[in-house]
C-alpha cells in the first residue's frame, strides 16, 4: 500500500511543488529580518531542535499526560522520532503539506513534532470541520497525507477521508489513530528501533499551516515559521510565567492557536512543564484532571469560562491547584471576568489573540479592574499597533478605530492560493494588509493611556461563535447553492451564552424552504456543523446601503428588533 522509497523521477517535481509553495508564502522585508534577528527576537532553533534539547535537559521529567499514557521528555523525544521514521518510510519529506485534523490527544503532539522534524509541514484542521472544510483545505495545500482518527464523538472521520482522497488527488495517505480499516494506522508508523532522526529544516523555513477565521469565501492559509513562532512562545511564557512547575490543561481543541502557543501546550513544553491532555472541555472531566494532576493554568473561550464558573460552586474536586485561568477567543464581559476569582479561587488573564499573530496578555499582577475590562497589552516590545481610521491615519488617543499591527511574529502575508473564478492572484494579501506591510486584524480597538486594548466590535464579515470563526460569504456561498435561495445575507445575532449565533436572512426562489431543510441542506454538503445557521429569516428584499450593497447593519437591527417577539431557531 505504500511507497517506501521516493523514486528519482519523483523527485524533481517533488523539489518544485516545494519551491512554489515557498514562493507562495510572503516573507518578512530583508531589513526586519535583520532587526528582529538583531533584538534577539529570532534565534536559531528549529522545533525539531527545541524538543531534542528539552529531552537532554529534562530527560526523566513528565513532560505529557494523557488518560493513564504517561510520557517523560525523553520518552516523548523518542516516540517523536519512531513516528518520523515511520512518516518517511511511507514517503513524507521535507516540505510535504500534511493535513492533521485530531482530537485532543497525546498522538497530535507527537505529530507535530515528528513532521517538524523532517521538514514537513501540518495544516491544522479542527476536529469541528468536516468534509467541505477539509477537502478545501487538503487542496489549497495540496497535500500528500492526512492524519485523522477513527471516531470521535459519533463522527466516523474514515468515511470523510474516504471522500476527500476521491476529489483531491494529491493526497495519497490517510493516517488514523485508532482502528485504521483500508488506511495506514497510526501505531504501525512508530518505528520504535533505529537512529535518531536529524532535524531537517532551518530556523527561517516555514514550519506549518494555521487556518484563518476567515473573511472570505473560503479560509486562508496561514504560514508560520520556526523562529517567528518560537519567539512567540518565548514572550509568551514570560507574560504568562511558564516555568517548571507549570502544569497545563489543554482543554481546548489542541490545534487552535491559543492552546497551542500562548503560551499553549509549545510554550510549557519549552519552559520545561507538564502538559495535561483533556479530552473535552467539559467542567465534570476538567475539574477531576485539575484535581489529580494539581493542574496549574489553563486557557478557555468565554462561553466554557462561565460554564466553569456555574459549576464551580457545586464541584467535588480540588481546585486549589489553579492560578491562573486564561480566557480569550471572543470577548469576555466585564461581569463574568469579575466572577472568576471569587468562583475558581484563582487569577484571570485575558488573551486577545489571532493567528495570523499579534498576541495581548493581561498581566498576571495587574490592578484587577485593568484585568477584568480590558484585553491586554502586546506581548512584545517590538509589535507595532496602531489604532486609525478608514484612510489607515492613526485616531487620537482613546478614540475607537481599526487595529493594523505588524511585528516580530506577525505574518507579512497569507499563502498566495492560485487564482480562483473573478478574483486575481494576491489580491487577498493586498486587502487584508497595508502598503508597509501591516496586517489589518479586522477588529475595533479603543487604546487606554497605558497601552492597554480594549476591543469594541469588529469590521470583518465574520461571526464570533464563542471563539469559533465563521465567515459570512463562505456560509452564503454554500447557501446559494440551494434551489430555492434566491439571496442570502449571514449576519451575527446576539446571544447571551456563546455571544454571537449565525443568522441568516434569504430571499427565497419559489416556495419558501423550511429552516430545517436548509440547515440539513448545509450539513449534508460537509459545513462544519457550527457554521450551519441557528436562525433563517425570510424577506422579499434585502434593504440596501446608499451605493446598493445589502445592509446587514439593517439586518442586524432588524434581529435585534424582532428579538423577543420572533421564533425559535432551525435547531440541530
Ligand atoms: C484567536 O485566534 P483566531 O485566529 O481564532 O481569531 C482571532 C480573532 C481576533 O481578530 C478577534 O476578532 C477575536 O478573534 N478575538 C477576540 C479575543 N481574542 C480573539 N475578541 C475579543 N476579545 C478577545 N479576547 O482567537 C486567539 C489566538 C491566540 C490566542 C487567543 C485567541
Amino acid at each position: 500500500m505504500t511507497n517506501p522509497t521516493s523514486s528519482s523521477t519523483t523527485a524533481p517535481t517533488r523539489r518544485a511543488t516545494l519551491d512554489d509553495i515557498i514562493e507562495r508564502c510572503p516573507d518578512y522585508p530583508l531589513e526586519r529580518q535583520r532587526l528582529y534577528r538583531d533584538q534577539g527576537c529570532w534565534i536559531d532553533e528549529t522545533f525539531g531542535a527545541m524538543l531534542r534539547r528539552l529531552s537532554a535537559e529534562h530527560g526523566p521529567r513528565e513532560a505529557l499526560v494523557e488518560g493513564n499514557l504517561r510520557l517523560s521528555y525523553t520518552e516523548l523525544d523518542q516516540r517523536v522520532d519512531g513516528l518520523a521514521r515511520g512518516l518517511r518510510r511511507l514517503g513524507i519529506e521535507r516540505g510535504d503539506r500534511v493535513v492533521i485534523q485530531l482530537p485532543n490527544r497525546h498522538e497530535f503532539v507527537v505529530a507535530c513534532f515528528a513532521l517538524f522534524r523532517l521538514g514537513a509541514l501540518p495544516v491544522f484542521a479542527l476536529p469541528a470541520h468536516r468534509r467541505f472544510e477539509v477537502e478545501h483545505f487538503c487542496r489549497a495545500a495540496t497535500a500528500k497525507a492526512l492524519l485523522i482518527c477513527d471516531k470521535d464523538a459519533g463522527f466516523d472521520y474514515r468515511a470523510m477521508a474516504r471522500d476527500v482522497r476521491l476529489t483531491v488527488p494529491t493526497l495519497k495517505q490517510v493516517i488514523v489513530c485508532g482502528e485504521a480499516q483500508e488506511f495506514t494506522a497510526f501505531d504501525d508508523l512508530l518505528e520504535h528501533e533505529g537512529e535518531p532522526v536529524e532535524d531537517v529544516p532551518s530556523a527561517h523555513d516555514l514550519a506549518f499551516f494555521q487556518l484563518s477565521g476567515g473573511t472570505t469565501g473560503v479560509p486562508k492559509l496561514i504560514p508560520r515559521r520556526h523562529d517567528d513562532y518560537h519567539y512567540s512562545l518565548r514572550e509568551s511564557n514570560r507574560a504568562c510565567a511558564v516555568t517548571l512547575d507549570t502544569v497545563y490543561l489543554v482543554a481546548l481543541p489542541i490545534a487552535h492557536n491559543f492552546p497551542m502557543s500562548s503560551p499553549g501546550f509549545l510554550g510549557v513544553l519549552l519552559g520545561g512543564g507538564r502538559l495535561v491532555i483533556a479530552p473535552r472541555p467539559s467542567p465534570d472531566e476538567c475539574f477531576a484532571l485539575i484535581e489529580r494532576e494539581r493542574v496549574t493554568m489553563t486557557s478557555l473561550v468565554p462561553p466554557l469560562a462561565m460554564l466553569w464558573l456555574d459549576s464551580a460552586p457545586h464541584a467535588q474536586a480540588d481546585l486549589s491547584s489553579l492560578d491562573i485561568l486564561q480566557v480569550g477567543g471572543a470577548k469576555l464581559v466585564s461581569e463574568a471576568a469579575r466572577r472568576v476569582a471569587p468562583a475558581l479561587g484563582c487569577r484571570l488573564q485575558q488573551v486577545f489573540g489571532m493567528a495570523e499573530g499579534l498576541v495581548n496578555y493581561t498581566g498576571l499582577d495587574d490592578p484587577i479592574e485593568l484585568i477584568n475590562t480590558t484585553q491586554g497589552q502586546p506581548m512584545s516590545e517590538l509589535d507595532e499597533v496602531l489604532v486609525v481610521d478608514d484612510d489607515d491615519q492613526p485616531i487620537p488617543p482613546g478614540g475607537v478605530g481599526h487595529l493594523i499591527t505588524r511585528g516580530p511574529y506577525t505574518i507579512p502575508g497569507y499563502f498566495v492560493a492560485p487564482a480562483e473564478g473573478d478574483e486575481p492572484e494576491g489580491a487577498h494579501n493586498q486587502r487584508a494588509f497595508t502598503h508597509d506591510g501591516f496586517y489589518r486584524t479586522g477588529d475595533r480597538v479603543q487604546m487606554t493611556p497605558d497601552g492597554y486594548l480594549i476591543v469594541e466590535g469588529r469590521d470583518k464579515d465574520q461571526i464570533n461563535r464563542g471563539g469559533e470563526k465563521v465567515a459570512a460569504e463562505e456560509v452564503e456561498n454554500q447557501l446559494l447553492a440551494h434551489d430555492n435561495v434566491h439571496d442570502v445575507a449571514v449576519v451575527a445575532m446576539p446571544d447571551p451564552y456563546l455571544g454571537e449565533r449565525v443568522c441568516a436572512f434569504v430571499v427565497p426562489r419559489g416556495e419558501t424552504p423550511k429552516p430545517m431543510v436548509l440547515a440539513r441542506f448545509l450539513r449534508d454538503r460537509g459545513l462544519a456543523h457550527y457554521k450551519v445557521p441557528e436562525r433563517f429569516e425570510f424577506l422579499e428584499a434585502f434593504p440596501q446601503t446608499g451605493v446598493g450593497k445589502i445592509s446587514k447593519k439593517a439586518l442586524r437591527q432588524t434581529l435585534k428588533a424582532h428579538w423577543f417577539a420572533s421564533e425559535p431557531a432551525a435547531g440541530e
